[in-house]
């Protein structure tokens, strides 16, 4: 088994060969086009099948928004949006990741076919720890300051690549002390959660040396996220050249997985970057 394997529940990738793409699912109701519930799973479907004939390499469900200033929902209703989604899409060939914070969603994703657990809270929520040890999905450990609800109110570090780093390392021993095996596990640096854009563009350039320390696979989300509007001077919707400018400097630092939305043009700029790198 190569040094670079990721175990992600039934899929095994050789992170080696090539950076993978994770494609973002999101199944709140504000990210449907009729603004509301009634032809949710419909557009998950169709949007996670296009994603694949775009050469998405796992999917990212998540059922609760991540945005600065989003309110949390309940469990319940984290449950009614994702869980369907997984049963749909779940034979469909393709990891599927769920983007959750709650012991008891992953839980209940791990038993319904989740191959990846990623949790912008680093699995800090009690019980977390306790719903993935025993199953061989994978996990993306994630550096957050604060809660998406206050995050962007006031980033505060003395040394923040350090914190991050230290942060990260501290998530990965505690699941790797309740028996987790290291190839399930991923970290990310969690750009934009409670940084300001330097703090981010700090991190960008830290990914290699985070990497090398840790001894633990990257995977980085810059996909249309104010650093990329801030750097651009772009609004939300005129990002996408930025966001892959920001794939390409990850996976030139050595970030192995990049969580992007359009994943298409993510998967055409990454061949074109490894076909013009050495040693691949
Ligand atoms: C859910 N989510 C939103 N942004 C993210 C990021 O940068 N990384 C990960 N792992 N998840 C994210």
């Amino acid at each position: 088994m190569s040094r670079e394997y990721l175990q992600c529940g039934r899929f095994g990738f050789d992170l080696a060969k090539r950076p993978l793409v994770m494609g973002i699912l999101n199944v709140t109701p504000d990210s449907f086009s009729d603004g509301g519930r009634h032809h949710a799973l419909e557009f998950a479907v169709e949007g996670a099948e296009q994603m694949i004939r775009d050469g998405v390499d796992i999917i990212d469900i998540g059922g609760e928004s991540t945005r600065p200033g989003s309110p949390s929902v309940p469990v319940e209703e984290e449950l009614r949006r994702v869980m369907p989604v997984i049963y749909a899409l779940r034979e469909l060939g393709v990891p599927l990741s769920i983007d959750t914070c709650k012991p008891e969603v992953m839980r209940e994703a791990i038993i319904a076919g989740a191959d990846m657990i990623n949790d912008i809270n680093g699995f800090r929520a009690p019980g977390a720890l306790e719903a993935v040890r025993d199953s061989d999905c994978g996990l993306c450990v994630m550096h957050m300051q604060g809660t998406p609800q206050d995050m962007q109110a006031q980033p505060d570090y003395a040394d923040v690549v350090g914190e991050v780093t230290a942060f990260l390392r501290a998530r990965c021993d505690a699941l790797i002390a309740e028996g987790v095996a290291r190839e399930r596990i991923t970290i990310d640096p969690g750009f934009g959660f409670g940084k300001t854009v330097a703090h981010n563009v700090a991190l960008l350039r830290s990914i290699s040396n985070m990497q090398r320390e840790l001894g633990l696979p990257v995977l980085a989300g810059l996909s249309r996220k104010s650093m990329i509007g801030a750097i651009t001077g772009r609004p939300l919707d005129e990002r996408l050249a930025g966001s892959l400018g920001g794939a390409l400097a990850a996976v030139a630092q050595g970030a192995r997985i990049v969580r992007v939305h359009d994943v298409a043009e993510t998967v055409d700029a990454l061949k074109v970057w490894q076909a013009g790198t050495k040693n691949n």
